[in-house]
């Protein structure tokens, strides 16, 4: 017992050794809980850039949403009184163009469609383009897909959805996405959903099944169909404010430790999305698996004609669904 807590004692010294070594902690916004992948994924890229620079450089990750909504931690982020944020790609469509190519209703057709998109010139392309934006965008991680649920009733056909409201991510993407199904849309922060199900502000919403275990959705929505309309990568991002006040190493440390916390990420991911559709499935939603997507798609088109209106969007979309 003794043993143990002399043990104990010696690693918390060492903690705080490690700890007061830290030059500079980044400070990383999350609106997941402890032990989320993304959390998760973000805490690993802080131990990888500790390695990397001798203990110089540190994150603290501040999940459960405690620096705020995503919308607003993306604004401290430009602003740079958040140095890191772990974000849905959703939130920054209507500031960022080029981000909505990877929030369009079924671009992807599969994971491993997403990561060669993601992992090659197209990803690099996309986080680009946060630069103008003042933020640098580092890396992606995996979100799994996206699918309706609520406290009504099953859908098992798209006419289900008729005159039902959903809660969407603040984007403008989302709204006319759920519009064109026939329901109605009612973009608010993640925080809110919960309780807005529960008084009947809203049927329900989408999500994957993490975010539906963990955010406890599945308490008040119980019903889940697999339409799989939306695959949104995350991205981890960088406040152009505390880049610029990097040296190049660093910078180069700051950027191969976000994309080496990516397979961490991906296998937390995958992993988490199996715990979580059986936890919800034990607690007795009632989910629906076999479902007809094909006019989910067909739906699609007026959302893409309105969205993919510029060249460069044209292009680029044109290009996603050229990968093989
Ligand atoms: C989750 C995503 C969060 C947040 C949330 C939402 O899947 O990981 O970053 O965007 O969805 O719906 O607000």
């Amino acid at each position: 017992m003794l043993r143990t807590a002399t043990a104990a004692l010696f690693a918390s010294a060492a903690l705080v050794t490690a700890a007061t070594a830290c030059e500079t902690t980044f400070k990383s916004a999350d609106t997941h809980p402890d032990g989320y992948p993304t959390v998760e994924g973000v805490k690993a890229m802080g131990r990888i850039l500790e390695e990397k620079t001798g203990g110089r450089l540190c994150i603290e990750v501040f999940h459960s949403a405690q620096l705020g909504e995503e919308k607003d931690t993306i604004e401290q982020t430009q602003f740079g009184v958040i140095d890191i944020n772990r974000v849905s790609m959703g939130p920054f469509n209507n500031i960022i163009e080029a981000t909505q190519a990877f929030s369009l209703p079924y671009i992807f057709r599969s994971l491993d469609h997403e990561h060669a998109v993601l992992d090659g010139p197209i990803g690099e392309e996309v986080l680009a383009a946060f630069s103008d934006h003042d933020l640098m965008g580092l890396a992606y991680y995996d979100s799994g897909a996206r699918s309706f649920y609520n406290s009504v009733k099953p859908i098992t056909k798209i006419e289900d959805l008729q005159g039902m409201k959903f809660r969407v991510i603040q984007s403008d993407l989302f709204v006319d996405m759920v519009a064109a199904l026939g329901a109605n849309a009612t973009p608010m922060p993640y925080g809110e959903v919960y309780s807005s199900i529960q008084t009947g502000v809203i049927d329900g919403a989408e999500n994957n099944w993490p975010s539906y275990d963990s955010s406890g959705h599945y308490e008040v929505a119980k019903y889940y169909t697999l339409d799989q309309h939306l695959m949104v990568p995350e991205v981890v991002v960088m406040s152009k404010a505390t880049w610029d006040k990097l040296s190049p190493e660093d910078q180069q440390a700051v950027q191969e430790a976000a994309r080496e916390s990516v397979a961490i990420e991906r296998e937390l991911w995958a992993a988490s999305e199996k715990e979580s559709e059986e936890k919800v499935r034990a607690a007795g939603v009632e989910v629906v698996s076999e479902i007809d997507k094909t006019p989910f798609i067909e739906a699609m088109v007026p959302v893409y004609e309105k969205h993919v209106s510029s060249d460069a969007l044209k292009d680029l979309v044109a290009r996603i669904q050229a990968t093989e």
